[in-house]
């Protein structure tokens, strides 16, 4: 026999199929409601995000350093695995001690409905997806299991005694032919519902990101916003400034290819229209402006690169830009902050916070609320429709994307996000170089070959990067035009390559005349240092 039982108990395996079919429907229905009515509220991604707020910081740490930009898709496939274990719990629960699977499935949908209508951009129906996916569920579960229950079999057998019945028919059913699963009239029926439940959810779950993404309008408005010309336009970039090697980033970041980093599970969808930006707090005079009132003030251009201070050594959670936008320092001077404050903070509209120091804001670097990117509207998972750009600061303490609202206030009265999660409350890029060609444990041919790479301070500036191969001397390497102090520099040198294997260490130099320190700190909690070191093999 394949599976054998106990008469009134029925198989472990089946009660878990009876878990996962009932939730596989529930959770279905649940993400096709959320894309008719509340996209925002998809039950998979509201519990999703609100895993990743709670999560202890080490976690989140450890995910972006493993995963980097792919953390979500890494997240999305563990909740999918922790999802499919809970409703295996759940049936085998509700088969044995019911109604202790309700339960569960209960306390499913109600965090669900909790995350979603506490979310920052809940909407009027933010409660209805996940409800619907915790009834449907537990109904699901209550028929699939009853199914299975041995009063079930022996009413349908037409016999009163369950126990004795349901031995004799799986023994008469072993004499006549091998007995499987499938020749169980009872588990034949279980099957077809537990198959049905689960290809419907399976269904109902593609055709819910269908109208999601059908009805992505956001995505539209964005398409047909024609961005006004800046009446500061950039400088031009000197053709000296892009080495134009193959393999080295080049010097300004395509918008699809800029690293994404954020907390964000489903992309905030932020209309122009609705936009506001309120600026508050420690200030004489409360300023609010939309959307028409920003695209009509006198807008700048400017390049600056943004670094996640996640990026390891020699890593690529780094991308420059060329934004347009208008100047924080001027909106803050209408705000007139009082002299006490020393500190914005600058909130999205998922709740995400940064703190930047108000000095940063008002000095003269080009500190922005950003609506372009490289010639284009912001592209919606980069903050449209306005997010904001700070030279020489890691994205968590300054670049808030779908940035809504400007506190004025202290350092001691408030926490950005990732200040009450261990990282520091200042966070200054810091002096990097990275080697991008040859790429690590390449097989280079042996001859005349570069060695390139990138090195960046924003808003301080590299004067020097050197290369040193096999601990020998250090080489002082050529440095391409550098486009502004804000921006990463390119720099190459000529290399004869000698077969075998080898080290290519890099170091920088700022503006300063201080070098890259070689002391190693990990990213938490203000950024990484060290040198990097590759290893490659030339022929
Ligand atoms: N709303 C919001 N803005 C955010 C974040 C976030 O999680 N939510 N992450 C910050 C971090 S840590 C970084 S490094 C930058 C990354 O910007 P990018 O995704 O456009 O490269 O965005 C910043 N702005
Ligand atoms: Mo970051």
């Amino acid at each position: 026999m394949a599976i054998k039982q106990p008469a009134d108990r029925p198989a472990y395996p089946l009660t878990w199929v009876a878990g996962i079919a009932s939730i596989t429907l529930g959770a279905g229905l649940g993400e096709l409601t959320a894309g008719v009515l509340a996209p925002e509220s998809s039950p998979f991604a509201v519990v999703g995000d609100a895993l990743v707020d709670a999560a202890p910081s080490w976690a989140k740490d450890a995910a972006i350093a493993l995963f980097g930009t792919a953390d979500k898709v890494a997240l999305f496939v563990g909740i999918a695995i922790v999802a499919v274990a809970l409703a295996a719990l759940a049936g085998w629960l509700q088969s044995r001690t019911p109604p202790w699977g309700l339960v569960v499935v209960g306390a499913f949908g109600a965090t669900g409905v909790v995350a979603a209508m506490t979310r920052a951009d809940a909407g009027p129906f933010a409660w209805v997806p996940s409800l619907v996916a915790g009834v449907v569920a537990a109904l699901a579960l209550h028929l699939l299991t009853r199914l299975l229950s041995p009063a079930a079999r022996a009413s349908r057998a037409g016999a009163p005694s369950v126990v004795s019945q349901g031995t004799s028919a799986t023994a008469a059913a072993t004499a006549a032919t091998p007995a499987t699963a499938d020749q169980n009239p009872d588990r034949r029926t279980f099957f077809v519902w537990a198959g049905a439940a689960t290809a419907a959810g399976v269904l109902a779950t593609i055709a819910g990101s269908a109208v999601r993404a059908g009805s992505r309008t956001v995505s539209a408005v964005r398409q047909a916003i024609g961005l006004p010309a800046a009446a500061v336009p950039a400088a031009a970039v000197s053709t000296s400034a892009e080495l134009a090697i193959s393999g080295l980033a080049p010097v300004i970041t395509p918008n699809t290819e800029f690293y994404r980093i954020d907390t964000a599970l489903i992309v905030p969808q932020v209309d122009t229209s609705g936009w506001s930006l309120r600026i508050h707090g420690m200030v004489k005079q409360e300023v609010t402006i939309t959307w028409d009132d920003l695209v009509a003030l006198p807008l700048e251009e400017s390049y600056t690169t943004l670094s996640c201070v996640s990026n390891s050594v020699g890593g690529d959670l780094i991308g420059n830009a060329k934004w347009l936008g208008y100047p924080i320092r001027e909106l803050l001077a209408r705000a007139e902050p009082t002299a006490d404050a020393d500190m914005v903070l600058s909130q999205s509209i998922d709740g995400f916070t940064a703190s930047t120091p108000l000095s940063v804001l008002t000095d003269d670097r080009d500190s922005i609320l950003a609506i372009g990117m490289n010639d284009e509207p912001l592209p919606i998972e980069h903050g449209f429709p306005v997010r904001m750009v700070v030279p020489g600061l890691y994205g968590y303490v300054s670049a808030t994307k779908w940035v809504t609202e400007l506190k004025v206030t202290t350092f001691e009265q408030d926490k950005a996000y990732w200040s009450t999660r261990g990282w520091s409350e200042l966070g200054p890029i810091k002096l990097q170089s990275r080697i991008d060609v040859p790429t690590r444990n390449q097989s280079v041919p042996a001859g005349e070959t570069v060695i390139a790479g990138v090195a960046w301070q924003p808003h301080v500036g590299v004067s020097k990067v050197e290369v040193q191969i096999d601990g020998g001397e250090w080489v002082e390497t050529t440095l391409a035009t550098a486009i502004s102090d804000d921006t990463w520099v390119q720099w190459s040198m000529p290399w004869t390559a000698t077969s075998g294997s080898h080290t290519i260490s890099c170091r920088a130099t700022n503006v300063n005349g201080e070098t890259q320190t070689d002391a190693i700190a990990p990213p938490a909690p203000d950024g990484a240092t060290g040198w990097q070191q590759i290893s490659i093999n030339v022929a």
